[in-house]
Protein backbone atom coordinates (compact mmCIF):
# COMPACT_ATOMS: atom_id res chain seq x y z
CA UNK A 1 0.00 0.00 0.00
CA UNK A 2 1.42 3.65 -1.07
CA UNK A 3 2.12 5.97 2.29
CA UNK A 4 0.84 9.54 2.31
CA UNK A 5 0.12 12.58 4.18
CA UNK A 6 -2.33 15.42 3.66
CA UNK A 7 -0.44 18.89 3.28
CA UNK A 8 -2.34 22.33 2.72
CA UNK A 9 -0.29 23.87 -0.14
CA UNK A 10 2.06 26.78 0.31
CA UNK A 11 0.33 28.45 3.71
CA UNK A 12 0.37 24.86 5.63
CA UNK A 13 2.99 25.02 8.64
CA UNK A 14 3.61 21.45 7.89
CA UNK A 15 6.54 21.36 5.38
CA UNK A 16 7.17 19.06 2.34
CA UNK A 17 11.05 18.95 3.82
CA UNK A 18 9.32 17.45 6.84
CA UNK A 19 7.12 15.42 5.03
CA UNK A 20 9.58 13.74 3.09
CA UNK A 21 11.61 12.43 6.23
CA UNK A 22 8.77 11.08 7.90
CA UNK A 23 9.45 6.84 7.25
CA UNK A 24 8.07 5.31 4.39
CA UNK A 25 6.40 8.55 2.85
CA UNK A 26 5.54 8.51 -0.50
CA UNK A 27 2.53 10.48 -1.62
CA UNK A 28 0.78 14.11 -0.64
CA UNK A 29 -2.60 14.52 -0.18
CA UNK A 30 -3.80 17.98 -1.09
CA UNK A 31 -5.85 20.31 -2.92
CA UNK A 32 -6.51 23.61 -4.57
CA UNK A 33 -7.54 25.90 -2.14
CA UNK A 34 -7.82 29.12 -3.76
CA UNK A 35 -10.82 28.79 -6.29
CA UNK A 36 -14.08 29.17 -5.45
CA UNK A 37 -16.13 25.60 -5.25
CA UNK A 38 -18.16 25.16 -8.13
CA UNK A 39 -15.45 26.84 -10.79
CA UNK A 40 -12.79 24.56 -12.62
CA UNK A 41 -9.54 24.61 -11.03
CA UNK A 42 -6.83 26.06 -12.75
CA UNK A 43 -4.01 23.83 -14.94
CA UNK A 44 -1.20 26.23 -13.29
CA UNK A 45 -2.17 25.45 -9.49
CA UNK A 46 -2.39 21.51 -10.30
CA UNK A 47 0.76 21.68 -12.03
CA UNK A 48 2.32 23.70 -9.02
CA UNK A 49 1.20 21.19 -6.64
CA UNK A 50 2.89 18.44 -8.74
CA UNK A 51 6.38 20.60 -9.03
CA UNK A 52 6.63 21.22 -5.66
CA UNK A 53 6.14 17.69 -3.92
CA UNK A 54 7.99 16.17 -6.96
CA UNK A 55 10.87 18.70 -6.07
CA UNK A 56 10.91 17.36 -2.96
CA UNK A 57 10.78 13.64 -3.58
CA UNK A 58 7.16 12.84 -2.94
CA UNK A 59 4.59 12.05 -5.37
CA UNK A 60 1.43 14.53 -5.95
CA UNK A 61 -1.30 11.60 -6.58
CA UNK A 62 -4.09 11.95 -4.20
CA UNK A 63 -6.51 14.87 -4.34
CA UNK A 64 -8.58 15.59 -1.06
CA UNK A 65 -11.08 17.23 -2.09
CA UNK A 66 -12.54 18.28 -4.73
CA UNK A 67 -15.86 19.85 -3.41
CA UNK A 68 -18.95 19.06 -4.45
CA UNK A 69 -20.96 22.19 -3.92
CA UNK A 70 -24.59 22.56 -2.24
CA UNK A 71 -25.81 23.38 -5.67
CA UNK A 72 -25.04 19.64 -6.33
CA UNK A 73 -26.35 18.19 -3.53
CA UNK A 74 -29.33 19.82 -3.62
CA UNK A 75 -30.18 19.78 -7.67
CA UNK A 76 -30.36 23.60 -7.79
CA UNK A 77 -30.36 25.35 -11.12
CA UNK A 78 -26.31 25.60 -11.40
CA UNK A 79 -25.83 21.79 -10.64
CA UNK A 80 -25.36 20.79 -14.23
CA UNK A 81 -22.56 23.54 -14.69
CA UNK A 82 -20.71 22.79 -11.57
CA UNK A 83 -20.70 18.77 -12.34
CA UNK A 84 -19.28 19.65 -15.82
CA UNK A 85 -16.53 21.74 -14.13
CA UNK A 86 -16.37 19.18 -11.57
CA UNK A 87 -15.25 16.81 -14.54
CA UNK A 88 -12.83 19.37 -16.23
CA UNK A 89 -11.03 19.50 -12.59
CA UNK A 90 -10.62 15.75 -12.51
CA UNK A 91 -9.34 15.92 -16.18
CA UNK A 92 -6.86 18.39 -15.27
CA UNK A 93 -5.96 16.60 -12.09
CA UNK A 94 -5.23 13.68 -14.18
CA UNK A 95 -3.15 15.11 -16.46
CA UNK A 96 -0.67 16.10 -14.03
CA UNK A 97 -0.59 12.67 -12.17
CA UNK A 98 -3.42 12.67 -10.13
CA UNK A 99 -5.56 9.08 -9.66
CA UNK A 100 -7.84 9.26 -6.61
CA UNK A 101 -9.65 12.05 -5.70
CA UNK A 102 -11.40 12.44 -1.88
CA UNK A 103 -14.89 14.13 -2.09
CA UNK A 104 -17.88 14.16 0.55
CA UNK A 105 -21.64 14.28 0.04
CA UNK A 106 -22.24 15.72 3.70
CA UNK A 107 -24.76 18.86 3.38
CA UNK A 108 -23.73 22.12 4.73
CA UNK A 109 -21.00 20.97 7.03
CA UNK A 110 -18.42 18.54 6.56
CA UNK A 111 -16.63 16.99 9.99
CA UNK A 112 -18.27 18.35 13.17
CA UNK A 113 -16.96 18.84 16.26
CA UNK A 114 -17.79 20.64 19.68
CA UNK A 115 -14.43 21.70 20.62
CA UNK A 116 -10.55 21.33 18.77
CA UNK A 117 -8.48 21.79 21.80
CA UNK A 118 -9.64 19.51 24.48
CA UNK A 119 -6.84 18.98 26.66
CA UNK A 120 -6.45 14.91 27.61
CA UNK A 121 -4.51 14.00 30.79
CA UNK A 122 -1.20 13.60 29.01
CA UNK A 123 -1.67 17.55 28.14
CA UNK A 124 -1.88 16.79 24.69
CA UNK A 125 -5.11 18.31 22.55
CA UNK A 126 -7.59 17.28 20.64
CA UNK A 127 -10.84 17.27 18.70
CA UNK A 128 -14.16 16.13 20.47
CA UNK A 129 -17.55 15.99 19.92
CA UNK A 130 -19.80 15.63 23.31
CA UNK A 131 -23.60 15.41 22.99
CA UNK A 132 -24.05 17.88 26.08
CA UNK A 133 -22.10 20.98 24.04
CA UNK A 134 -24.68 20.18 21.41
CA UNK A 135 -28.12 20.05 22.99
CA UNK A 136 -30.34 22.73 23.11
CA UNK A 137 -28.50 23.95 19.85
CA UNK A 138 -31.57 24.77 17.70
CA UNK A 139 -30.20 26.14 13.69
CA UNK A 140 -33.21 27.22 12.62
CA UNK A 141 -33.47 29.69 15.97
CA UNK A 142 -30.02 29.84 17.37
CA UNK A 143 -26.84 31.45 15.68
CA UNK A 144 -24.55 28.69 15.70
CA UNK A 145 -20.78 28.94 15.23
CA UNK A 146 -19.44 25.36 15.80
CA UNK A 147 -15.84 25.26 15.27
CA UNK A 148 -14.52 24.07 11.39
CA UNK A 149 -17.74 24.92 9.98
CA UNK A 150 -17.63 27.05 7.35
CA UNK A 151 -17.69 30.79 7.98
CA UNK A 152 -18.40 31.61 4.69
CA UNK A 153 -22.16 31.69 5.18
CA UNK A 154 -24.23 33.64 7.28
CA UNK A 155 -26.40 32.55 9.86
CA UNK A 156 -29.54 33.21 7.42
CA UNK A 157 -27.86 30.98 4.66
CA UNK A 158 -27.56 28.35 6.72
CA UNK A 159 -31.02 28.41 7.82
CA UNK A 160 -32.12 28.63 4.45
CA UNK A 161 -30.13 25.78 3.35
CA UNK A 162 -30.87 23.54 6.60
CA UNK A 163 -34.83 23.89 5.32
CA UNK A 164 -33.60 23.37 2.02
CA UNK A 165 -32.05 20.10 2.83
CA UNK A 166 -35.17 19.14 5.06
CA UNK A 167 -37.73 19.43 2.11
CA UNK A 168 -35.28 17.13 -0.17
CA UNK A 169 -34.88 14.65 2.46
CA UNK A 170 -32.78 11.20 1.83
CA UNK A 171 -34.53 10.07 -0.86
CA UNK A 172 -33.80 13.42 -2.91
CA UNK A 173 -30.07 13.18 -1.57
CA UNK A 174 -29.46 9.67 -3.09
CA UNK A 175 -31.57 10.94 -6.20
CA UNK A 176 -28.93 13.83 -6.48
CA UNK A 177 -25.97 11.44 -5.42
CA UNK A 178 -27.03 9.45 -8.37
CA UNK A 179 -26.92 12.29 -10.76
CA UNK A 180 -23.22 13.09 -9.98
CA UNK A 181 -22.05 9.62 -10.04
CA UNK A 182 -23.59 8.91 -13.03
CA UNK A 183 -22.01 11.81 -15.04
CA UNK A 184 -18.58 11.90 -12.65
CA UNK A 185 -17.50 8.27 -12.95
CA UNK A 186 -17.32 7.76 -16.53
CA UNK A 187 -14.65 10.75 -17.07
CA UNK A 188 -13.32 8.99 -13.93
CA UNK A 189 -12.48 5.69 -15.44
CA UNK A 190 -11.65 7.23 -18.82
CA UNK A 191 -8.98 9.62 -17.07
CA UNK A 192 -7.72 6.21 -14.87
CA UNK A 193 -9.07 8.42 -11.33
CA UNK A 194 -10.40 6.36 -8.41
CA UNK A 195 -13.37 8.43 -7.02
CA UNK A 196 -13.24 7.91 -3.52
CA UNK A 197 -16.18 8.96 -1.06
CA UNK A 198 -15.53 9.98 2.61
CA UNK A 199 -17.86 9.11 4.77
CA UNK A 200 -20.37 11.52 7.05
CA UNK A 201 -18.63 12.57 10.07
CA UNK A 202 -19.96 11.67 12.45
CA UNK A 203 -22.72 9.03 10.88
CA UNK A 204 -25.68 10.11 11.19
CA UNK A 205 -27.74 13.03 11.39
CA UNK A 206 -27.00 16.25 12.55
CA UNK A 207 -29.84 19.25 13.15
CA UNK A 208 -32.38 16.99 11.19
CA UNK A 209 -30.02 17.49 8.11
CA UNK A 210 -29.32 14.11 6.04
CA UNK A 211 -26.38 12.18 5.97
CA UNK A 212 -26.24 8.67 4.06
CA UNK A 213 -22.72 8.06 3.98
CA UNK A 214 -23.38 6.16 7.33
CA UNK A 215 -23.54 2.50 7.31
CA UNK A 216 -22.71 -0.77 5.58
CA UNK A 217 -26.30 -0.72 4.00
CA UNK A 218 -25.67 2.84 2.51
CA UNK A 219 -22.17 2.25 1.07
CA UNK A 220 -23.52 -0.49 -0.69
CA UNK A 221 -26.02 1.32 -2.03
CA UNK A 222 -23.56 4.08 -3.19
CA UNK A 223 -21.34 1.65 -4.80
CA UNK A 224 -24.13 0.12 -6.73
CA UNK A 225 -25.57 3.13 -8.37
CA UNK A 226 -22.85 3.11 -10.53
CA UNK A 227 -21.22 -0.43 -10.10
CA UNK A 228 -17.43 0.57 -11.07
CA UNK A 229 -13.86 0.45 -9.85
CA UNK A 230 -13.86 4.26 -10.30
CA UNK A 231 -16.66 4.35 -7.85
CA UNK A 232 -14.96 3.26 -4.54
CA UNK A 233 -14.76 4.53 -0.62
CA UNK A 234 -12.22 6.69 1.07
CA UNK A 235 -12.72 4.39 3.97
CA UNK A 236 -12.39 6.64 7.27
CA UNK A 237 -11.85 4.14 10.16
CA UNK A 238 -12.40 7.21 12.64
CA UNK A 239 -15.57 8.89 10.85
CA UNK A 240 -17.42 5.55 10.54
CA UNK A 241 -15.92 4.04 13.90
CA UNK A 242 -17.67 6.35 16.35
CA UNK A 243 -21.05 4.50 15.47
CA UNK A 244 -20.64 1.38 17.88
CA UNK A 245 -22.97 -0.37 15.51
CA UNK A 246 -20.33 0.08 12.23
CA UNK A 247 -17.66 -2.83 12.51
CA UNK A 248 -14.92 -1.56 10.98
CA UNK A 249 -12.76 -4.49 10.41
CA UNK A 250 -14.97 -6.44 9.03
CA UNK A 251 -16.20 -3.17 6.67
CA UNK A 252 -12.38 -2.90 5.67
CA UNK A 253 -12.19 -6.50 4.66
CA UNK A 254 -15.53 -6.66 2.73
CA UNK A 255 -15.00 -3.26 0.88
CA UNK A 256 -10.94 -4.16 0.19
CA UNK A 257 -11.77 -7.59 -0.57
CA UNK A 258 -14.45 -6.06 -3.05
CA UNK A 259 -11.69 -3.76 -4.62
CA UNK A 260 -14.03 -0.67 -3.75
CA UNK A 261 -11.53 1.18 -1.44
CA UNK A 262 -9.77 3.66 -3.03
CA UNK A 263 -8.40 5.28 0.21
CA UNK A 264 -7.95 4.84 4.02
CA UNK A 265 -8.04 7.64 6.43
CA UNK A 266 -6.44 5.58 9.48
CA UNK A 267 -7.68 6.82 13.18
CA UNK A 268 -8.62 5.70 16.41
CA UNK A 269 -11.20 7.19 17.81
CA UNK A 270 -13.31 6.76 21.84
CA UNK A 271 -16.64 6.43 22.08
CA UNK A 272 -17.74 7.69 25.32
CA UNK A 273 -21.04 5.85 26.80
CA UNK A 274 -23.32 8.86 25.35
CA UNK A 275 -22.00 8.20 22.23
CA UNK A 276 -20.49 11.49 21.99
CA UNK A 277 -16.73 10.63 21.05
CA UNK A 278 -12.95 11.88 20.97
CA UNK A 279 -10.39 11.84 18.99
CA UNK A 280 -7.71 9.49 20.74
CA UNK A 281 -3.96 8.92 19.89
CA UNK A 282 -3.70 6.42 16.81
CA UNK A 283 -2.76 3.72 19.45
CA UNK A 284 -6.00 0.59 19.51
CA UNK A 285 -5.28 1.00 23.26
CA UNK A 286 -5.96 4.76 23.18
CA UNK A 287 -9.26 4.52 21.45
CA UNK A 288 -12.16 1.98 20.96
CA UNK A 289 -11.24 0.63 17.59
CA UNK A 290 -9.26 -2.47 17.03
CA UNK A 291 -6.13 -0.97 14.86
CA UNK A 292 -4.30 -4.27 14.06
CA UNK A 293 -7.47 -5.61 13.41
CA UNK A 294 -8.01 -2.80 10.52
CA UNK A 295 -4.46 -2.92 9.23
CA UNK A 296 -4.53 -7.03 9.09
CA UNK A 297 -8.21 -6.97 7.03
CA UNK A 298 -6.09 -4.81 4.95
CA UNK A 299 -3.18 -6.52 4.15
CA UNK A 300 -4.57 -9.89 3.88
CA UNK A 301 -7.13 -8.42 1.23
CA UNK A 302 -4.29 -7.11 -0.46
CA UNK A 303 -5.35 -2.99 -0.32
CA UNK A 304 -3.06 -1.60 -2.90
CA UNK A 305 -4.28 2.19 -2.65
CA UNK A 306 -3.54 4.52 -0.19
CA UNK A 307 -3.33 5.11 3.12
CA UNK A 308 -2.93 8.21 5.12
CA UNK A 309 -2.25 8.80 8.93
CA UNK A 310 -5.87 10.66 10.06
CA UNK A 311 -6.12 13.40 12.56
CA UNK A 312 -3.40 13.77 15.44
CA UNK A 313 -3.46 14.93 18.38
CA UNK A 314 -1.43 18.59 19.19
CA UNK A 315 1.19 17.65 21.13
CA UNK A 316 4.98 18.63 22.13
CA UNK A 317 3.40 22.06 21.89
CA UNK A 318 2.67 21.94 18.30
CA UNK A 319 0.45 24.50 17.28
CA UNK A 320 -1.18 24.73 13.78
CA UNK A 321 -4.43 23.40 12.22
CA UNK A 322 -6.41 21.23 14.29
CA UNK A 323 -5.54 17.83 13.81
CA UNK A 324 -3.21 18.28 11.03
CA UNK A 325 -0.23 18.85 12.76
CA UNK A 326 3.10 17.25 12.39
CA UNK A 327 4.35 15.28 15.18
CA UNK A 328 1.39 13.23 16.27
CA UNK A 329 0.42 12.08 12.33
CA UNK A 330 4.27 11.06 12.02
CA UNK A 331 3.78 9.03 14.84
CA UNK A 332 0.84 7.88 13.71
CA UNK A 333 2.68 6.99 10.29
CA UNK A 334 5.37 5.18 12.10
CA UNK A 335 2.83 2.91 14.50
CA UNK A 336 0.89 2.31 11.02
CA UNK A 337 4.22 1.24 9.13
CA UNK A 338 4.91 -1.31 11.97
CA UNK A 339 1.40 -2.95 11.98
CA UNK A 340 1.39 -3.45 8.16
CA UNK A 341 4.95 -4.70 8.39
CA UNK A 342 4.14 -7.28 10.98
CA UNK A 343 1.34 -8.60 9.19
CA UNK A 344 3.38 -8.96 6.35
CA UNK A 345 2.39 -5.92 4.08
CA UNK A 346 4.33 -4.04 2.14
CA UNK A 347 4.51 -0.11 1.24
CA UNK A 348 5.31 1.06 -1.83
C1 LIG B 1 -11.30 15.82 8.00
C2 LIG B 1 -11.26 15.23 6.67
C3 LIG B 1 -12.50 15.60 5.88
C4 LIG B 1 -12.35 15.14 4.46
C5 LIG B 1 -13.54 15.45 3.59
C6 LIG B 1 -13.41 14.77 2.27
O1 LIG B 1 -10.29 16.12 8.54
O2 LIG B 1 -11.04 13.89 6.70
O3 LIG B 1 -12.68 16.97 5.93
O4 LIG B 1 -11.25 15.77 3.88
O5 LIG B 1 -14.72 15.08 4.18
O6 LIG B 1 -14.16 15.45 1.33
Amino acid sequence: MKSSFRWYGDADPVTLDEIRQIPGMRSVVSAVYDVKSGEVWPEESIKHLADECRAHGLIFDVVESIPVTEEIKLGRPEQDRHIANYCESIRRCAKYGVKCVTYNFMPVFDWTRTQLDKPGADGSTSLVMYWDQMKGLDPLKDDIHLPGWDASYSQDEVRDLIRAYGELGEEGLWQNIACFLKRVIPVAEECGVVMAVHPDDPPYPIFGLPRVVTCEENLDRYLSIVDSPANALCLCTGSLGCFPKNNIPKLVRKYSAMHRIGFMHLRNVKILPDTSFEESGHLTRNGSLDMNAIVKALVETGFDGWFRPDHGRMIWGETGKPGYGLFDRALGSAYLNGLIEANGGTIE
